[in-house]
């Protein structure tokens, strides 16, 4: 097979690229290791800033999203038992959108099978080659059978453990790295949410998240140390323990049931430079990875794949340097989410060796970041996403 471009995985990342280069007449295949329900089942992110929903529309995908979305215009800060609202609209002008990565990967899955554009689940042994010379190839399996795939440029788009990045020679690759003390224990239900919009806890007990996916679904987290395990959480201990974390008006109002997913996430921050080698290109999770606390992941790997799919257009147009800038438009905004993320993740958590110095200067931060404008409307700004520095 030959293709303008081979991309390597159907997270949101490859399918949205896949999208937008059919948009441009730009041929491309989908190459994933999983199954389309493996890839459905990961419950993930669910906070899509504007500029997402506006690449969402680009690529003609975003009517079910207008639809059953819920527009946020603002969050709230829980902390010493109160809740404080940060009014992203007022603020900033802006709102996000809720909408969980599940649906926006089933919409793109649905628009690529609907237009017959060539994808490849349950690819095995896939491997990249030559892409520091004018004719990468991919190779793989399936059922059995060896296939390659000729191609112009190779989209890295396979996720932190992919197989791209892990291809580039290590001496060509500089990363950065931090692991936080503890991870982030999830649960989906089918309950209506505890409040309109989302509420982020600093809690003496760790940090808790009330988010949604709907008006009568449900996604919860509570900190825990990162060798808990699933299997040491009932229902009826998460839903007690995210109890204590809350103010006494949420606590009363929680409508609790079963779980029907329930995970725990470790948090880092991580990010790989450059991310472009000769044609190989890497975009989202590949390259970079930010802690949950600020929404971040979904929403960079939808902003490297509107820069990348906006370098390829203008190379295939004839420009022939269209590609050099691709790493550091990328890096810029990255950087700028990874601070953000680190932040947040910074204000709200307990950390095992932050003592009462610590939380003494996060409840500071805390009153100073909702009594302040300033302070308030840097939040929001970040929150809603950053510009894109075009
Ligand atoms: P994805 O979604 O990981 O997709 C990569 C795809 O590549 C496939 N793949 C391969 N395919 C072929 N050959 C190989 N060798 C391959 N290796 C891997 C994988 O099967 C997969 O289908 O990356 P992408 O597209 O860059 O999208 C990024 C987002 O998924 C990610 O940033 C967010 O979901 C991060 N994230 C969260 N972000 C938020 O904003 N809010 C959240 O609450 C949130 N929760 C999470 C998360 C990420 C998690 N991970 C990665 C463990 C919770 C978890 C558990
Ligand atoms: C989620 O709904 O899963 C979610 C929302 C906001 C975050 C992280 C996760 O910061």
């Amino acid at each position: 097979m030959r293709v303008q471009i081979a991309i390597i995985g159907a997270g949101p990342a490859g399918l949205l690229l896949g999208q937008l280069l059919h948009g441009a007449g730009i041929s491309a295949v989908i190459i994933e290791q999983r199954s389309q329900e493996y890839v459905l089942g990961r419950i993930r992110a669910g906070v899509l800033e504007q500029g997402t929903v506006e690449l969402m529309d680009i690529a003609g995908v975003g009517g079910r999203m207008h639809r059953e979305g819920l527009v946020h215009d603002g969050t709230e800060l829980c902390f010493k038992g109160e809740r404080h609202r940060i009014d992203f609209h007022k603020l900033v002008g802006k709102t996000v959108m809720i909408y969980g990565q599940t649906e926006l990967t089933r919409d793109l899955m649905d628009a690529r099978r609907a237009l017959g554009l060539p994808t490849v689940y349950e690819a095995a042994n896939v491997a990249v080659h030559d892409f520091d010379t004018a004719h990468p190839r991919v190779t793989y399996e399936k059922d059995g059978l060896a296939h390659e795939v000729q191609c112009d440029f190779i989209a890295g788009c396979d996720g932190f453990h992919g197989v791209c990045r892990a291809s580039v020679p290590t001496d060509a690759l500089h990363t950065y790295e931090r692991v936080y003390p503890f991870g982030w224990l999830g649960i989906l239900s089918d309950t209506p949410p505890v409040s309109d919009e989302l509420i982020y806890v600093n809690h003496e007990r760790g940090f808790a998240l009330c988010s949604q996916r709907s008006t009568t679904r449900s996604r919860y987290y509570v900190q825990c140390p990162l060798d808990d395990k699933v299997e040491n959480w009932s229902d009826e201990r998460f839903w007690d323990e995210l109890r204590l974390r809350l103010d006494r008006e949420a606590a009363e109002r929680l409508v609790t049931g079963p779980s029907i997913e329930k995970s725990i996430a470790p948090l880092r921050s991580f990010v790989a430079e450059p991310l472009r080698f000769g044609r190989l290109l890497l975009a989202g999770d590949a390259g970079h990875i930010v802690p949950p606390t600020g929404a971040k992941g979904l929403n960079l790997a939808a902003s490297d794949v509107r820069f990348l799919w906006q370098a390829l257009e203008d190379h295939y147009r004839g420009n022939q340097t269209a590609l050099e800038h691709y790493s550091e438009r990328c890096l810029a905004r990255i950087w700028k989410a990874e601070r953000f993320s680190w932040w947040m993740t910074s204000l709200l958590h307990r950390f095992p060796d932050n003592g009462d110095f610590g939380r003494k200067i996060q409840e500071a931060e805390l009153e100073y970041l909702v009594h302040s404008e300033a302070a308030s409307t840097s939040l929001a700004e970040n929150y809603v996403g950053l510009p894109f520095g075009e």
